[in-house]
């Protein structure tokens, strides 16, 4: 059912982006109740505004506490109006109908951040604003409720084309944006009181479906923090999940002075190395598994040229994230117009605490952050620069492999990887295999694991294999086992103290 907005309630913290929408307000011939500091804004504007004082027969009381919260405000607010009883209730009372709710909260989270100061704190917990946030929107079917300055344009129009008129359907979108508001600001409060990480979900993003499908999907979040997007199709659920795995990556290398080149396919790393020239970097990169790499997720720490283009090109990729692009490189990834193509923005926001559905509940973690608490050299001789580099890129690749996971590398190269596997040798037996199939020489490379070895036969298989230097969390009650091989061997090992799983 249409609605005409002819009165209003407006209540904001910030005023910016409010002139606009109550000239327009003004035009139409909206009656205007409004709160000590929004008065005075609107009044400085020229417009006639009534202190929601007259309305409620109170003064702002208890240093602002109490300013909306009366029966006159709220019932002209919650009062339905095809109800013969709400009517006459809200005439014998003189209770105003008010038809369209603006609120801006008070910054909780913002001065959470900017003071350690408890009693500040408390008091920037609104109460009026979320109160009659949610009773606007609970009587959508009679009135609009904005509950937040980024629904200011769509207001606009509704003002400007719309002569103040709304649909039913537009009412109750509103709504549903404003509880998804309160909601995200009790969550903060409660995160305050009770300590705990819940994040609030804004920005649901309806996917086309989700891993298969048939499966229904959404994302909540917002990309815009992370990346430019230059072209392409929207990222799908499938998608996200390993432009999530790339970042991840990519993260790992930031203090890296050279050109990082990463594949992802379905959340593990198939290729990666780190080279003078993002060409290099490239070829390098796919060269440790081309076969895999097909269909994947590329990221780049530097920026894209011509030639790398051109040689991508070649190839099925769904995404290409990098640093930067140089103009003709993306007239050349352009030519396919559904290659997503994400600039990665420089201030990208960490991404501190992972969740994961389990059993109709929810697990939370901190992310695994960092990759070695100590570089504890254990084996038959000490590592050579050269290896120290190598093993502790090996390291940093295991931690973006799934469980059980093995990373076999050379000159900063991925060589040979085996994720996903129910047995650590399973893990190495497949490493092996795939650095033979795109024949590499393991003589001299090094082996990083995701986690201990229990047994020694990891070690000796990869000696057999040519690998000669090794690095591992160490923890097992028989460390020693492996230890000892390297000692007899003459073969160096590094414990870092950190374990890597991934078990997805
Ligand atoms: O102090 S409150 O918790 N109690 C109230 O009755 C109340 N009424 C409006 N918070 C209240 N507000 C908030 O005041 C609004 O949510 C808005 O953030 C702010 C606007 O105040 P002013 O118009 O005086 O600048």
């Amino acid at each position: 059912m249409q609605k005409k907005i002819k009165s209003a309630l407006i209540s904001v913290f910030y005023k910016d982006g409010l002139e606009p929408i109550v000239k327009e307000l003004d035009r139409l011939g909206v009656t205007i109740y409004s709160t000590g500091g929004t008065q005075k804004f609107i009044e400085n504007l020229g417009i006639k505004c009534i202190p929601v004082e007259d309305l409620t027969t109170y003064p702002s009381i208890l240093g602002g506490r109490v300013k909306i919260l009366h029966p006159a405000v709220f019932g002209g607010i919650l009062g339905r109006r095809d109800l013969e009883e709400d009517r006459a209730e809200m005439a014998k009372y003189n209770i105003p109908e008010i038809d369209l709710v603006i609120i801006d909260l008070y910054p909780f989270e913002e001065t959470l951040k900017s003071t350690d100061d408890e009693a500040a704190i408390i008091e920037k917990i609104d109460i009026g604003g979320p109160s009659a946030i949610r009773a606007a929107a609970k009587n959508f079917k009679d009135e609009v409720v904005l509950a937040s300055r980024d629904e200011y344009t769509w207001l606009l129009k509704v003002l400007q084309e719309q002569d103040g008129e709304t649909s039913l359907e537009e009412r109750k979108a509103f709504a549903a944006k404003s509880f998804e508001v309160v909601m995200n600001y009790d969550i903060a409060i409660n995160n305050f009181f009770n300590g705990t990480i819940l994040q609030p979900l804004t920005n649901k993003k309806v996917l086309r479906y989700g891993e298969n499908p048939d499966q229904k999907a959404a994302f909540y979040g917002d990309l815009d923090e992370d990346f430019e997007k230059l072209n392409g199709k929207e990222l799908s659920y499938n998608n996200l999940v390993d432009v999530d795995s790339a970042m991840a990556l990519i993260k790992d290398f930031k203090d890296e002075k050279d050109v990082v080149f990463g594949i992802i396919k379905h959340t593990n790393v198939c290729g990666v190395a780190v080279r003078p020239t993002v060409k290099e970097a490239y070829d390098a990169a796919d060269a440790g598994d081309p076969e895999s790499a097909f269909g994947g997720i590329l990221i780049c720490s530097g920026t894209i040229d011509k030639v790398t283009a051109e040689k991508i090109q070649e190839v099925f990729f769904e995404v290409l994230i990098a640093a930067d692009f140089d103009a003709d490189a993306l007239d050349v990834l352009k030519a396919k117009k559904n290659r997503i193509l994400l600039k990665l923005k420089p201030n990208n926001k960490e991404n501190n605490v992972q969740f994961k559905s389990v059993l109709n509940g929810v697990l939370v973690q901190d992310t695994d952050q960092g990759n070695y608490t100590e570089w504890k050299e254990v084996g038959g001789r000490e590592t050579t620069a050269e290896e120290k580099a190598a093993l502790s890129f090996a390291n940093i690749i295991c931690k973006h492999l799934k469980s059980n996971a093995i990373a076999l590398v050379k000159d900063r190269q991925l060589i040979g990887k085996g994720c996903g596997q129910t047995s650590r040798v399973d893990a190495l037996r497949q490493a092996i295999a795939k650095a033979e199939q795109f024949n590499f020489d393991l003589k001299d490379a090094v082996l990083a694991s995701d986690a201990f070895f229990p047994f020694n036969d990891c070690v000796k298989l990869a000696h057999e294999a040519g690998i000669t230097s090794f690095i591992q969390p160490g923890g097992s009650i028989r460390d020693k086992d492996s230890i000892e091989y390297c000692v007899e061997n003459n073969l160096p090992m590094v414990l870092t103290g950190k374990r890597h799983f991934r078990h997805g």
